[in-house]
């Protein structure tokens, strides 16, 4: 890994340096969410193919938000990014999309047209009603948004529903992602039960819904939650679940997964679950924005992340849910002390029932619960508004208590440098 950022790191001089643009792939990712071992391997890759070299300078971010706010108002050149659903369905809105051109690559190497499942295809044609995203984005990831929570404190039932991100049992042991798109779907899932019981109104209607009054209402609830809040963090949540810091994680299910598998390792029991009431189910697509300077290797690079093997690789490193269709990754997660699950509506017919972790991939009926969340466009704003009223008072509490310790041990300093300088006065 530091191996890599020094790489990374010098990549990006020789890039300052006035180096040849059409030799470097500006790769811009989710901190955690890929086998960092690929990327070198990418170059040699690429060159084989086409004789040309490439560098990958690789670099990160947390949350859709500020990579979107890069591209958008900063017009950066990233050749290839990684945004959630309703963030492609807004890049797409404002023209920010290049269309991908995989007729380029010779079919011998093209990953992407062998391995692509149908599923995936139609959950890329909802995300944008009136542009295919299929035209402009190859899936990477998916997931659920859920509960991680420690089995010795927590039971099943409790963390089977939203409302335990406001239990008072488990008060100063709450994470909550910093994501508020993810976290406002599945509290006003939670608030609006009654609704979605009586059918007067649907999920779907819910991922569309930023009116003012269920904003208010989001953040009333939210209000009630963050005094029981241990951080609202963007990716230190599965550490802290690791090390029994926390005991209940809004997050996601690739996070739950890694947290899982390394909590094990250190006697902590963690589990995941998707509540009862229902939640959010995303996916995460390569696409070129339309800043790019280099849409050759970047096309080049979605392929041969679509290749079976490198998919299977960045699963086991990150504990997320590769898009990729081919049976063979699948495959490669099959555990027959696993029960099996259900898994025809993406790998088709002969998955009906599969051995794998249902962390890993939501069962049928989980899915059925879930909803993909769609772009607010304008009205983004005041759900960002709203975010940072619920966790600035957070902030603001915090600061006045610094700023009260500073200012004491200001006064401090001047009365005791006083005291010394009236001493050394009467000495003299
Ligand atoms: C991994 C980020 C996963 C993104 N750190 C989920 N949309």
């Amino acid at each position: 890994m530091k191996k890599f950022l020094i790489l990374a790191a010098l990549s990006a001089i020789l890039l300052s340096c006035g180096s040849n643009r059409d030799q470097v792939l500006k790769v811009y990712n989710w901190s955690d969410y890929i086998d960092e071992t690929v990327l070198p391997e990418f170059e040699a890759w690429y060159k084989a193919q086409t004789g040309e070299d490439i560098t990958v300078v690789y670099q990160t971010f947390d949350v859709n938000e500020t990579m979107l706010s890069k591209i958008e108002k900063g017009h950066e050149d990233y050749d290839i990014v990684c945004p959630s659903d309703y963030i492609i369905e807004r890049m797409l809105n404002s023209g920010l999309l290049l269309p991908l051109d995989f007729a380029s690559i010779p079919d011998s190497i093209n990953y992407i047209a062998l391995n692509k499942s149908p599923y995936i295809q139609q959950v890329f044609r909802d995300i944008n009603p009136s542009i295919d995203a299929n035209d402009y984005s190859v899936a990477y990831m998916w997931g659920t948004t859920g509960i991680i929570y420690n089995t010795e404190k927590v039971t099943a039932e409790e963390a089977g529903t939203w409302d335990i991100i406001r239990n008072p049992k488990f008060a100063g042991q709450i994470l909550i992602k910093d994501a508020p798109r993810d976290v406002y779907g599945p509290v006003l899932i939670y608030l609006k039960q009654k609704e979605l019981q009586e059918g007067t109104v649907t999920l779907q209607d819910l991922m569309q819904d930023s009116s003012d009054e269920s904003i208010a209402a989001v953040e009333a609830y939210l209000k009630q939650v963050k005094d029981g809040v241990l951080g609202w963090e963007a990716d230190f949540g599965k550490d802290q679940m690791t090390k029994g810091r926390g005991v209940v994680s809004l997050n996601w299910s690739g996070d739950a997964v890694w947290a899982i598998d390394e909590a094990a390792e250190v006697g902590v029991s963690l589990d995941y679950i998707v509540p009862e009431e229902g939640s959010t189910v995303w996916f995460d697509g390569w696409v070129i924005p339309k800043y790019a300077k280099n849409t050759k290797a970047a096309t080049y690079f979605i392929d041969f992340m679509c290749r079976p093997d490198i998919a299977i690789r960045n699963m086991d490193e990150t504990g997320y849910v590769s898009a990729n269709g081919a049976f063979e990754v699948l495959e490669s997660q099959i555990d027959d002390e696993l029960e099996p699950i259900d898994l025809s509506y993406f790998f088709g017919p002969e998955a009906a029932a599969v051995c794998v972790d249902p962390v890993l991939y939501p069962d049928k009926s989980v899915i059925d619960r879930c909803a993909l969340e769609h772009d607010w466009g304008k009205d983004t704003d005041k759900l960002l508004a709203m975010w940072s009223r619920v966790k600035g008072d957070n902030a603001s509490s915090m600061t006045y208590v610094i700023i009260a310790i500073a200012f004491i041990a200001i006064i401090a300093a001047i009365l005791v440098s006083r005291k010394n300088k009236k001493r050394r006065h009467k000495r003299r």
